[in-house]
């Protein structure tokens, strides 16, 4: 499924991945899983009040999480990168709690772990991403660094890509932009939302390079990942990476998929679970036995208690702060708008 690429620069870190490499990955995408399946449970018990699974979208997520330098680099997720977070290393609990709605954008520190706030907009990502991309250019560092946004199949009939898409090429940011093919947006599946039936084909109208790659193969995601950051980094502009993966599960926990596609449609659209299939891999290449697949799933056990416990202790933030993070010099309109909230919220 990967197309050519049509990369200027050689990536010259391309060494293959050691066995190493390749079980941290299985561990990271079993982590994942376990965390993901969970939050849904969380929803269901009352813990958190929503979430969006990206079941069957980890090889996507941490193949290309796990390409990211968090020395230099920045990503700009949406609401369902839970999976590139856990990849880049963030504090899960902090990154949980926005689905507590605990805090817009979760209590982790974007600064540090190199990983935006989430994004709700749809394609709201796209364009931070080629600002902060810019900026690199503009800040003349000598060791750019990249960006990397994440959007969806649906998200790519918005407006705001194509102006992302043209800005990034004519003024070659070093940005990635990633998206994850996963067959629907909400209810409105990919060929009603994407005319051609490819996100990736139409880079070349706006000059810029693209990969088509199979996003339920987490190395190939991986390679595809690396030699896009190497492209950028040299000073060859954005890269365009469509990953071709499918949502498994609802679109969030709100969601019913029951209403418009059936089992068998399912079963059809998710083809491989990418999860067995690594694992099928790792076992006939003698990179990995049962007992490191069983100490994986004991692992992920363990996180997710540990994340569990953290998201449930958490108390609710002080209401002011929603008016104090806004600008960093507050309007007249939000002080005034702070002092009624105020003034209403001590007679409750
Ligand atoms: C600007 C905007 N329009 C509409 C919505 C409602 N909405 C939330 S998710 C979604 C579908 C997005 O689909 P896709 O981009 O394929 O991402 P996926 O959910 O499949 O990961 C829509 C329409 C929104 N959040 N923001
Ligand atoms: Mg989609």
């Amino acid at each position: 499924m990967t197309t050519e690429p049509v990369l200027a620069a050689v990536d010259d870190d391309a060494a293959p991945l050691t066995h190493h490499q390749l079980r941290e990955l299985y561990t990271l995408m079993a982590a994942v899983r376990h965390l993901d399946t969970a939050a849904v449970a969380w929803q269901r018990q009352g813990i958190i009040p929503g979430y969006a699974p990206e079941l069957g979208q980890e090889a996507a997520q941490v193949g290309s999480g796990y390409a990211v330098d968090r020395s230099r680099d920045f990503v700009f997720p949406t609401y369902r990168e839970m999976g590139v977070a856990r990849a880049m290393g963030l504090d899960m609990v902090g990154y949980m709690s926005t689905h507590k709605a605990t805090w817009h954008g979760g209590m982790y520190n974007p600064l540090e772990s190199r990983f935006a706030p989430i994004q709700a907009v749809v394609a709201g990502s796209v364009l931070h991403a080629v600002g902060w991309a810019h900026g690199q250019t503009l800040s003349g560092a000598p060791e750019m660094g990249v960006a990397m946004t994440y959007f969806g199949d649906g998200a790519s009939s918005q407006g705001d890509v194509h102006e992302a898409m043209n800005f990034a090429a004519v003024m070659k940011a070093p940005v990635v932009f990633f998206i994850q093919n996963n067959g629907w947006a909400i209810s409105v599946p990919t060929e009603r939302q994407v005319a051609g039936g490819s996100v990736a084909a139409r880079a070349a109208g706006y000059g810029i390079p693209s990969l088509q790659v199979d996003g339920n193969d987490v190395v190939a995601v991986f390679e595809a990942t690396r030699s896009a950051f190497a492209h950028c980094r040299a000073g060859n502009g954005p890269v365009v990476i469509e990953a071709m993966t499918y949502r498994r599960g609802p679109h969030s926990t709100a969601d019913d998929p029951g209403r418009y596609r059936t089992l068998d449609e399912e079963r059809l659209g998710a083809g491989e679970d990418p999860l067995e299939r690594f694992r099928q891999r790792l076992l006939a290449d003698g990179v990995a036995d049962e007992a490191f697949f069983m100490e994986a799933q004991r692992l992920a056990e363990e996180e997710e208690e540990a994340v569990r416990a953290g998201i449930e202790v958490l108390g609710p933030r002080p209401g002011a702060e929603m008016f104090s993070l806004v600008f960093q010099e507050p309007t007249p309109t939000l002080q005034s708008q702070a002092t009624a909230w105020r003034e209403e919220s001590e007679h409750v």
